[in-house]
């Protein structure tokens, strides 16, 4: 079953936004398979975001990203890598759709609430980044015969 990174960044923690968003998953249908609590390092962020390393926004974004707890999740599901993406919306939460969770959240772009891997292979970087093999955990749901 395909897997993907979600993230409640900081300023989603300190807003109280933890149990809303993993509702919004739930809800969906997807399942819960790892998840903790925990303060990004510096060495961390700069790796997780290494593709934005070149970017004038990169030192914030780092900053940010380590200024407090993250609630780090792996989200399993068909097709979740993409359908993931649609539940977070558009980067910017000014042009994220209403129903979304940074459309109905936030409101500028460095504070954004949630991170959602992007692609399959971003999905695989960032879960390997963040978990390891033995804190996800495979189980059988009976609701999976209503959903799938
Ligand atoms: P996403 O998080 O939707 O994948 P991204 O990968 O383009 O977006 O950027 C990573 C994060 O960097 C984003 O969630 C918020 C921050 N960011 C992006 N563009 C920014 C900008 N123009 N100014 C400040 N922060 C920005
Ligand atoms: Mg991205």
């Amino acid at each position: 079953m395909e897997k993907t990174f979600v993230m409640v960044k900081p300023d989603g923690v300190q807003r109280n936004l933890i149990g809303q968003i993993t509702n919004r998953f739930e809800k969906k249908g997807f399942q819960l398979v790892g998840a903790k609590l925990m303060v990004i390092s510096t060495e961390l962020a700069e790796t997780h975001y290494a593709e934005h390393k070149e970017k004038a926004f990169f030192g914030e974004l780092v900053e940010f990203i380590t200024s407090g707890p993250v609630f780090a999740m792996v989200w399993e599901g068909d097709n979740v890598v993409n359908t993931s993406r649609n539940l977070i919306g558009k980067t910017n939460p000014s042009e994220a759709s209403p129903g979304t969770i940074r459309g109905d959240f936030g409101v500028i772009v460095d504070k954004n609430i949630i991170h959602g891997s992007d692609s399959l292979e971003s999905a695989e970087r960032e879960i390997n980044l963040f978990f390891k093999q033995d804190e996800l955990i495979s189980y059988e749901k009976q609701e999976s015969a209503w959903i799938y």
